[in-house]
């Protein structure tokens, strides 16, 4: 029987059900780790979580048939977002709320004497991203599925994801993360929809039997791409969509040439090189310019998605794409995507006939950009002689997309050269490149921002000429994140008090929850008193987190203070630091009177090859050192790094936050996710007019958000006179702060090493004017502090945080997408 030969599954019956019950759950859950695991003594605590996670997905299965045979029987226009990133964390939990099976499933495990959170705490992370852009592509999965909005994800296999970071002396140390060492229980492969994916060789120009110019790459190197299919689960509904994620592998024929030749150990080596390519995931969260690797598992994605997505229409459609563009949408994450745009154009062109203006206008009606930055830097250049080895025609088509735009914008701005050399897909200075955040805008009938003030930016700046062309193809999508995951699964005693107050409603639709505004009054004192507890509990989970993993101790009366994202001087985890100095200098000073005792804590990643970040970190942990251990400090000050932060440990860090920091340079942030979690959580803001605080500050109100720091736009005047000298010398307690660090102070036997950092900070041209920002941020700290010692106020203000929360849900946002971008009819919601 031929590979190809498989029965095609939509002609098999619907599956039934299984039953939920604990009984049933707990039978299934024998039989995978007896019959199936093979596990008859002792409990290994990941077999448990195993057969628990194969018992629950049986329960997902027949929800997953159901919406697949729906989806693919019905003529529905779909959406596919195509995304190197999916940070989705840990399922089986999610899986449980969706499925509204957590008691049972917890009664189901007694028998056995073992705990669901145990279990529940054996699952690694599925770390498939790097931060913010990875974590939104899951939040807009979950839900899409919740909205059943038929929206599939493209995304690849890494088989080490985000590496684990340890602390060692205070540095960041990298390891790997093989998270799929032991296998994932809840991917289902699907060898059957391998597709070929070409590199290298060359493209050969000739004319076919009727005389039209056709192109065939040839010689091309081969790889393989395999299918591996996750579940997305939707809330409470029967709607089980598809995250489907790709392997890199050899080809069976290019295997068995060199097997024929007798090189069998060369015919491995090539399958090995093969599989390099979705092996890991790049640790960096701003472009790593020119890594080859890097671009072949961008080729990979696009052209294993397209093909995929081709592949189903033809079993419809045959080879007719007159309607193509009417039933199908891509939403490109990023650029990193963005060839695509090429590798539709080819397929279409070179594998299916079509002819150039035919396939352009399919191509220009079905592709979708977002852009996730602000920094010019950051932007994606892929050099063009990179670009010719590996992906000849590919590079081709891009060659001559750019010759017909610039074309037509000598004919918009006749004689404007310099428009034209700024607009062009090749970047001539130096050694040439791709701008690949132009071919995206070119080939796209939309471009968003991913907050208000971003996409405004960007109209306004990086992207302005563009703008002026096709001022119709931009538009604004300001992020949001999911509220199940982010409340009702991670904080499930607010959730309860939440739901108790005004009903369940506002898991599945978030704008109810501004209901909580009723209970800020006098009248409801009791309710503000069942707030806090759950606040103080929550607190407490964080605090024995803190202890478990940093050994330091967090007192929960105490205010805590946290910022965790990747570290990056834009985002100025620097400018916290120098609060936190700030703090320990007053209580040397004996300047402590009013005083509200704070933890102050930090988590994030450095990209490994970037020294600042890294060394910030350093600094962190050594600041940390000073503080925790001085007796003068005591309870009023604690400082702690927490290594390895990820989504689970984000899952237990929000709930318990009550300051957060969002404090990057105004105008750098695109949007920030992170702000907006702690905010549904119950925390009080403290940050700069940037990204979506400006619209969680606009939500608020002004009373409920410490607000600080220069605004965009007076960001771009001061560089132009910055003067970080004289902002020392108006300064005392700054003076007090850099004296500190200069006296090397947190690096007593370690001399020099911050050198570096004490520079930035003092340079005129340092891009993030820190020192700028200093007394205003200090200002509205003291603020927060005298908030926070008027514990009903506080309270309050908690309340009205997660009430005002509403408009940041992921649901409010894909309705967004769908309304203005992949206008797609959702299913029936049951
Ligand atoms: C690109 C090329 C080569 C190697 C790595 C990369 C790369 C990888 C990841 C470049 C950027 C990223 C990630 C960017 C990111 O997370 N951006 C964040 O996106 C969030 C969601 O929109 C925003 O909220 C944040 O403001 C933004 O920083």
């Amino acid at each position: 029987m031929n590979d190809k030969d498989w029965i095609e599954d939509s002609t098999l019956e619907e599956i039934a059900p299984l039953p939920a019950d604990s009984q049933s759950l707990s039978e299934g859950f024998h039989r995978y780790l007896r019959n199936h695991l093979g596990h008859f003594m002792g409990f290994v605590p990941f077999y448990l979580y195993e057969a628990l996670s194969l018992t629950i997905r049986d329960r997902v299965m027949w929800k997953w048939h159901k919406t697949w045979k729906r989806q693919s029987e019905a003529n529905t226009r779909k959406a596919y977002y195509l995304s190197l990133e999916f940070l989705i964390g840990r399922a089986l939990g999610n899986h449980l709320l969706n499925l509204d099976i957590e008691k049972e499933t917890a009664d189901a495990l007694m028998k056995y004497t073992v705990e669901l959170e145990d279990v529940i705490d054996e699952e690694p992370d599925a770390g498939l991203g790097n931060g913010g852009l990875g974590r939104l592509a899951a939040c807009f999965m979950d839900s899409c599925a919740t909205l059943d909005l038929p929206v599939i994800g493209y995304g690849l296999r890494y088989e080490y994801g985000m590496f684990h970071q340890q602390i060692d002396h205070g540095y960041q140390v990298e390891e790997p993360d093989h998270w799929l060492r032991d296998g994932n229980p809840w991917e289902v492969p699907r060898p059957e929809y391998e597709q070929t994916i070409h590199f290298g060789g060359r493209a050969h120009h000739y004319h076919d039997a009727d005389g039209v110019h056709r192109v065939r790459w040839v010689d091309t190197h081969d790889v393989v791409a395999i299918a591996y299919d996750l579940p997305i689960s939707g809330y409470r509904n029967d709607t089980v969509n598809t995250l489907r994620l790709w392997k890199s592998t050899s080809t069976k024929a290019f295997d068995l040439d060199d097997f024929n030749r007798g090189s069998y150990a060369e015919a491995v080596e090539a399958k090995n090189e093969a599989e390099h390519i979705t092996m890991v995931l790049y640790p960096n969260d701003a472009s790593e310019s020119g890594k080859e690797l890097r671009l072949k598992q961008q080729y990979l994605l696009a052209s294993a998605s397209l093909k995929d997505v081709i592949r189903k229409w033809e079993k419809t459609h045959g080879d007719n794409y007159d309607n193509f563009a009417e039933f199908n949408v891509f939403q490109m994450n990023d650029t990193h995507p963005t060839i695509a745009v090429a590798e539709l154009m080819r397929i279409l062109m070179d594998e299916k006939g079509l002819l150039w203006d035919q396939a352009w206008e399919i191509t220009q009606k079905t592709m979708a950009y977002t852009n996730h930055t602000l920094l010019p830097e950051a932007l994606e250049k892929w050099p063009v002689r990179l670009m010719e080895r590996l992906l000849p025609r590919p590079m081709e088509i891009i060659y001559h997309i750019n010759k017909l735009f610039l074309h037509d914008i000598a004919m918009r701005w006749p004689g404007d050269t310099e428009k034209q050399s700024r607009m062009s897909l090749i970047d001539e200075e130096g050694d040439k490149a791709v701008r690949m955040a132009y071919l995206a805008i070119i080939g796209s009938f939309s471009i968003n921002g991913v907050a208000a003030l971003h996409s405004r930016l960007l109209c306004e700046g990086l992207f302005r000429d563009f703008y002026e062309l096709w001022p119709e193809r931009f538009n604004n999508k300001t992020n949001g994140v999911t509220p199940r995951r982010w409340i009702a699964y991670a904080n499930p005693s607010m959730s309860a008090l939440i739901s108790h107050q005004i009903g369940d409603d506002w898991i599945r639709d978030l704008g109810q929850i501004d209901r909580l505004k009723d209970y800020i009054g006098d009248d409801h004192k009791k309710f503000q008193k069942k707030w806090h507890k759950v606040k103080q509990q929550n607190k407490q989970r964080l605090a024995d987190l803190v202890k478990q993993t940093c050994d330091v101790d967090f007192d929960t009366s105490s205010m805590f203070d946290v910022q965790v994202k990747r570290i990056h001087e834009y985002k100025r985890q620097l400018l916290n630091l120098l609060h936190v100095v700030h703090l320990y200098n007053r209580i040397k000073k004996g300047d402590t009177e009013n005083w509200t005792p704070r933890c102050v804590l930090f988590g994030g990643k450095a990209a490994p090859g970037y020294h600042m970040a890294k060394l910030i970190i350093k600094l962190i942990n050594n600041v940390a050192k000073v503080v925790n251990e001085d007796v003068d400090v005591g309870n009023r000050l604690k400082v702690a790094f927490l290594p390895d932060y990820n989504v689970s440990k984000m899952e237990i860090i929000a709930p318990g936050t009550d300051l957060s920091e969002q404090v990057s340079t105004a105008g750098k942030e695109a949007s920030g996710t992170g702000n907006m979690k702690f905010m549904m959580n119950g925390a009080i803001t403290i940050g700069t007019y940037d990204g979506a605080n400006i619209e969680i500050l606009d939500a608020v109100g002004d009373d409920n958000f410490f607000l600080f720091g220069l605004k965009a736009e007076e960001v771009e005047q001061m560089r132009h006179d910055y003067q970080p000298h004289q902002i020392i010398d108006d300064d005392p307690d700054l003076q007090d702060v850099m004296f500190l660090l200069e006296s090397g102070h947190f690096n007593l036997f370690e001399p020099s090493i911050f050198n570096d950092i004490i520079a930035s900070l003092k340079s005129p041209h340092d891009p993030w004017l820190t020192l700028a920002d200093f007394r205003s941020y200090v200002d509205a700290h003291d603020e927060a502090a005298a908030a926070y010692r008027d514990r009903e106020r506080w309270v309050r203000m908690s309340i009205l945080n997660t009430a005002c929360s509403g408009f940041f849900s992921t649901d409010r946002t894909m309705l967004e997408y769908n309304n203005d971008i992949w206008k797609l009819t959702p299913g029936v919601n049951q």
